[in-house]
């Protein structure tokens, strides 16, 4: 019989609660916006690749807006991390220009990856993000590697490693949280659980019954979080960075939501049960967060006209700019493509 061992934590529910969380109201319009801009982003991505102006797939976080930005919004500005595909609103959070994101998509020169790799293989390192590759339970080890070198350093920055429930099922997650939890490092693991790992469901994937209850076999903390509550997920992954930043070690943080679209575009998820899509519908984490300001912190109609006219603005913007953006000059093909030894400084090299 599988138990619970993680902790399922508590729906947020005042202002009052929420401030003292460290957010004011300016805040939380923030936190509205992005995730209303991150699923924007996403739409006229899904546009701009019906029209054939996107090469190779794409893929949306649809539903998983409250839990990136959340997280994202949790996270100091020298912290780093490695967000995944369902992860779009961390990269909107942390600061990355949208026009950026929609030329990355077209495989545009000014995309974050300069055109070299296309739809969510992409980050800036100047905002702290380490871009993916597409063997996805790779990225915990870089970001436990990441948590090492700020222990041996001795800085006092977070590292915060996504990955999927699918991901969980393979061996570099297992050694990134046992190396992790052996060395009590500053890492905070987010598992999006959106319950599909293309058509995989969770029951073919892990047998506890949450992934967070892995957590203490590791020896830290595992919680599991309603992942369409955007200040739930803010609040779990406050504690659980500032615990890091204080020496005290990994947390596993599972945000629970439903992956609301195909694995990527060309699925149509014929294998989700109808119920289920619908169910989670009810639940849209933008639709929770809106009605959840205006019933705790007065989000006038005005408020909320304004934020939706600008990040429209914003994004018709955007999506000029970036259609002007060059392809890459093929002549530049090798460039950014392998280190040279001259250009590292790790002492072997020298
Ligand atoms: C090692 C590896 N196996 C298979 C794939 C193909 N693949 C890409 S995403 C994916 C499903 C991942 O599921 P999950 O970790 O739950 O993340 P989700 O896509 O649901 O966010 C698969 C099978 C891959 N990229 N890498
Ligand atoms: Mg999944």
């Amino acid at each position: 019989m599988q138990v619970a061992v993680a902790r399922e934590a508590e729906p947020v529910g005042s202002i009052k609660e929420i401030r003292e969380a460290g957010l004011d109201r300016e805040d939380l319009l923030g936190i509205y916006r992005n995730m209303v801009l991150t699923r924007g982003i996403e739409e006229r991505g899904h546009i701009l690749y019906r029209q054939g102006k996107i090469p190779g797939s794409f893929y949306t976080g649809r539903g998983n807006e409250a839990g990136a930005v959340g997280v994202a919004t949790a996270m100091g500005p020298d912290d780093v991390g490695t967000p995944l595909h369902r992860d779009m609103g961390v990269h909107i959070t942390r600061g990355v220009e949208p026009w950026r994101i929609l030329a990355q998509y077209m495989g545009r020169v000014d995309g974050p990856s300069r055109g070299r790799d296309g739809n969510v293989h992409m980050a800036d390192a100047r905002l702290g993000l380490i871009a993916m590759v597409s063997h996805l339970p790779a990225m915990l080890p870089v970001a436990v590697g990441c948590a090492l070198a700020f222990r041996i350093r001795e800085e006092r920055r977070v590292a915060v490693a996504w990955f999927g429930e699918g991901a969980s099922a393979r061996g570099d997650t297992h050694e990134g949280m046992n190396f992790a939890g052996v060395r009590q490092l500053p890492v905070v693991f987010v598992c999006d659980n959106n319950q599909w790992a293309y058509s995989t469901p969770t029951h073919l994937e892990f047998a506890t019954e949450h992934v967070a209850d892995r957590a203490q076999a590791y020896g830290f903390e595992g919680i599991v979080v309603d992942g369409t509550d955007v200040l739930a997920v803010y609040r779990e992954a406050k504690r659980a960075i500032e615990k890091a930043r204080e020496g005290g070690g990994p947390t596993l943080i599972e945000s629970l939501t439903l992956r609301m679209e195909g694995h990527a575009v060309h699925d149509d998820a014929f294998y989700v049960p109808k119920e289920l899509f619908e169910g989670w519908a009810a639940r849209d984490p933008i639709e929770r967060f809106r009605s959840w300001l205006r019933e705790n912190a007065e989000l006038t109609d005005e408020e909320e006209d304004e934020i939706g006219a600008s990040v429209k603005k914003l994004l018709n913007e955007a999506l000029r700019r970036a259609e002007d953006s060059p392809m890459p000059d093929p002549a530049t093909l090798l460039e950014g493509v392998y280190a040279t030894p001259e250009d590292l400084d790790t002492p072997h090299h020298k």
